[in-house]
């Protein structure tokens, strides 16, 4: 690595002692000899409380904190979006989500929402000699309007990037509720064609609404239409019953799949990029059977025991095969917690002193600071120092961030390059970011938060969660007041503008 280096800069001093000028004399990243494998687990809905060493919570969670523990441990890590779709399309494009308005939670049917044309992450590691999976939950479309989910599905990760796909198309409580292996359904009988529709359901079928005694689990919110497992779904869907997943074995299914690549890429020159989005905790939660009761929680805090287990398992892979020396694994969640999101589960009920959120105010869904500050770590066995950063960084940075560590310039129109705070090297982050919930944003700018007005409740009943809305402006400093208790938009009306004007700024509007 140093010699690249070395030549980098004999050209540049050459160069400049013979044509006066150097073409670039910006010293390029260091890019290490051989590129290392980027494995991505990446969950759903886990709260920054949720993972013990963080220090909040109640619930242990060993694995995690070996990575929390043996890795970097960011205080100020911010996924893009409090909901999910919006997240993902940050992650692998480098652009905040409220650039794209087709970046909300999105039904199983929704197309493919990143342009095939578009820089993502997987085709910029791709192009540096990667080969590149995503094994998990996707929940970013697929096709281009009506799917056939009898045909080969298209686009699909594929054309985003991903040499290799196996997952599930939206969320555990969506249908179709079957995996799909690159643009295929997997375990299809043609003579049972799977048919999905999101506004009305096919003649004849059970829903939650017709046929109550076939539910194994109750819906208290939507989640009324078709029953796969005895789990009441949104959306409806008929046939392809020997392709339908079951739910308690999900974990352990992705899970084989993703040993099985490692495995399989560890004998490989080439580098791998896994990324592993988990669909733990988000509902329906149906840990397996061997992890039921095990929290005292109920199936949220099951599920999570359930999901960190699965972490271990990764790891342990990663470890077997050689491969922790060579392997960054970034770990994080798509945005916060929430407790009842849909069904009657005992997660608040059985909740006892543990605190999803941590310090924070509100949770999923929320503009407040649960809504998108997640557990975010970055793991290199030998290579990064164990620690904890305070410094300020996003999922839309990992684009950049990446691209510089395997030797590309390319990047997306958000990201920045912050590989140095991510390796430890700086406790330096970004200035500002807009974040979003629910296609309404607001600006976190060093230690401060400004959120704009918005109208709608205060708190979202069905879920319980303060959504961050209200009729006047809220501007908050999170170093003395990271709950956001107190509102300090009338006493500090200077902050209060300079916020709004770089809001303005960076939204353009
Ligand atoms: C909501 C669902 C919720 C969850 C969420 C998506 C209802 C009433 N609520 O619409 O249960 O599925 O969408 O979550 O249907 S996310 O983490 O994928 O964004
Ligand atoms: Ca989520």
């Amino acid at each position: 690595m140093k010699k690249t280096t070395c030549f980098s800069w004999l050209f540049c001093v050459f160069g400049a002692l013979f044509f006066q000028s150097c073409a670039r004399p910006v010293v390029k990243e260091e890019v290490p000899e051989k590129k290392p494998n980027i494995v991505f687990i990446y969950l759903d809905d886990l709260g920054y409380g949720d993972v013990s060493a963080y220090q909040s919570g109640t619930l242990q969670t060993p694995n995690m904190d070996i990575l929390a523990n043996g890795g970097l441990r960011f205080t100020n890590g911010y996924s893009s979006s409090a909901t999910c779709t919006p997240s993902r399309f940050a992650l692998l494009t480098g652009t905040y989500p409220w650039r794209n308005q087709n970046a909300k939670i999105l039904p199983g049917t929704a197309p493919l929402i990143i342009d095939t044309a578009q820089v993502t992450l997987p085709k910029i590691l791709r192009k540096q000699g990667y080969h590149t999976a995503v094994i998990g939950k996707w929940h970013l479309g697929l096709g281009t309007g009506f799917v056939d989910w009898n045909q080969e599905i298209s686009p699909n990760p594929k054309h985003v990037g991903f040499d290799h796909s196996y997952i599930l198309a939206a969320t555990q409580d969506r249908v179709p509720t079957v995996y799909i292996e690159n643009g295929r359904v997997v375990n299809l009988d043609p003579n049972d064609p799977i048919s999905v529709d999101y506004d009305k359901n096919f003649e004849g079928e059970p829903t939650a609404i017709t046929n109550p005694e076939m539910l194994t689990m109750k819906w208290h919110h939507g989640h009324n239409n078709s029953i796969v497992n005895g789990i009441p779904r949104i959306g409806y869907m008929k046939g392809g019953q020997s392709a339908k997943w079951s739910d308690v074995d999900m974990a352990d299914h992705f899970l084989e799949k993703g040993k099985a690549y490692i495995k399989e890429k560890a004998k490989s020159e080439n580098p791998f990029f896994l990324f592993f989005p988990m669909q733990q905790p988000h509902v329906p939660r149906t840990p397996h059977p061997r992890f039921e009761g095990k929290s005292g929680m109920g199936p949220r805090g099951d599920a999570l025991l359930e999901a960190d287990w699965v972490i271990g398992e990764l790891y342990k892979t990663l470890e077997e095969e050689g491969l922790l020396e060579n392997t960054l694994i970034f770990f994080s969640s798509d945005n916060g917690p929430v407790l009842n999101d849909g069904y009657y589960d005992d997660a608040v009920e059985k909740l006892g002193n543990h605190t999803p959120a941590g310090p924070f105010r509100g949770g999923k869904y929320s503009l407040y600071e649960a809504g998108t500050r997640v557990p975010f770590i970055t793991y290199w066995k030998g290579k990064i120092q164990p620690g904890v950063s305070d410094a300020l960084v996003t999922q839309i940075d990992l684009l950049a961030s990446l691209a510089a560590l395997v030797g590309s310039e390319e990047t997306g129109p958000d990201s920045q390059n912050l590989l140095d705070a991510l390796l430890g090297k700086t406790q330096k982050g970004r200035e500002s970011f807009v974040m979003e919930a629910y296609t309404k944003t607001a600006l976190r700018a060093g230690d401060w938060v400004m959120i704009p007005p918005y109208p709608g409740p205060a708190v979202e009943k069905n879920v319980n969660i303060e959504m961050g809305n209200s009729p006047d402006y809220q501007l908050f400093n999170l170093k003395d007041d990271p709950g956001q208790k107190n509102n300090l938009a009338q006493s500090n009306p200077e902050k209060l503008e300079e916020m709004k004007k770089k809001y303005q700024e960076i939204r353009g509007d």
